[in-house]
């Protein structure tokens, strides 16, 4: 039969191929990302919960900063705390506190994830009890929660590169518009206008920067932020490019919104650190963020499991893929 030692060829062929080993080169093999557990990001937001409004001086505050240093501590990084005396738009003094956590502290080749971990000390969008504070439950808990769980990944996996996961103190500290004290500027985000001017390391410098902001609300919305898109256009490509491959498309929305102040501000002209804000961003609502910003109702309730898998898996498969 004339087709046997074609069919023989074939065989021999397909037992070579398949038995060939191929020579590993480590530093092409991609990563796999690890899958980003909503649940127990939520249970970081709970306990930071559990500890009442996170405001500056408060026993509160002093207690989850110290349960932030330790779980991040637990999950591998290395923990720095930052500390100065700063004055507040109410002529009150206060001891800041930034938690910067490293992983690869060694690498020149950085990113930086950023988040603020105190809560506003009035609930002036509320109609009633305006001089309380807010839980913050989304409005800081919720970065911070995504973060921690990142933070619990890359114990169990490390990056490419190094990662600095950086928490700021009284972000949430603004003057509030009815305020009876002197207009004063730069009232809010205290934390990183002092670690933008006094980086916790020497001549530190990352490739970029991705703040978290109100991150957790049922339906939240990201869109192209002002000033993220002005210093940083390229890192919102890269993230909603991200975000849109793994198919969460209805919370990154290809849409421009107005440039909102927060923490990234500061990094992005006092430092030069390229940063974008993932900030909730609602056009439908009186005040465009969440509708319980800066009131009492931003508990627990105001969390959702699957906007925290959105913004936490996307964030993951950003810093997994970087080489
Ligand atoms: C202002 O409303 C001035 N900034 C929004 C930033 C912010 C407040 N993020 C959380 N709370
Ligand atoms: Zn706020």
């Amino acid at each position: 039969m004339k087709y046997i030692p074609f069919l023989f060829l074939l065989f021999f062929i397909s037992c070579v191929d398949h038995n060939k080993k191929k020579p590993v080169n480590s530093s092409k093999l991609e990563i796999k990302t690890p899958d980003f557990n909503a649940d127990s990001a939520y249970k970081f937001i709970e306990k930071q919960v559990s500890f009442g409004p996170r405001v500056i001086s408060t026993k509160a505050s002093e207690k989850c900063a110290i349960y932030l240093k330790k779980k991040l501590e637990l999950f591998g990084a290395s923990v720095d705390i930052q500390t100065a005396e700063i004055t507040t738009y109410d002529n009150k003094k206060h001891m800041l506190q930034n938690i910067i956590a490293s992983y690869n502290p060694e690498l020149n080749n950085r990113v930086a994830l950023f988040a603020h971990w105190d809560s506003r000390h009035v609930a002036d969008h509320d109609s009633i009890n305006k001089e309380s504070p807010i839980l913050g439950a989304n409005d800081g808990g919720s970065g911070v929660g995504v973060l921690l769980e990142i933070a619990r990944a890359m114990k169990a996996k490390r990056t490419k590169i190094g990662v600095d996961i950086i928490l700021f103190d009284a972000e949430d500290y603004g003057q509030p518009e009815n305020s009876k004290y002197p207009i004063m500027q730069n009232s809010w985000c205290l934390g990183s206008q002092y670690w933008s001017k006094n980086l916790h390391k020497k001549g530190y410098y990352a490739k970029y920067g991705i703040l978290l902001d109100m991150v957790g609300s049922e339906g939240a919305t990201f869109r192209y932020e002002g000033i993220s898109n002005y210093y940083a256009s390229n890192i919102i490509d890269k993230v909603w490019g991200k975000a849109h491959s793994l198919g969460f498309t209805d919370y990154f929305k290809y849409q421009k919104s107005p440039e909102i102040m927060d923490d990234h501000y500061y990094v992005n002209t006092i430092t030069g650190i390229p940063t974008i804000d993932i900030i909730e961003y609602d056009p439908f609502t009186e005040n465009n963020f969440n509708k319980h910003w800066h009131t009492h109702q931003d508990d627990m309730r105001n969390i959702n499991k699957n906007t925290l898998k959105a913004v936490g898996q996307t964030i993951m498969s950003v810093i997994y893929s970087e080489k």
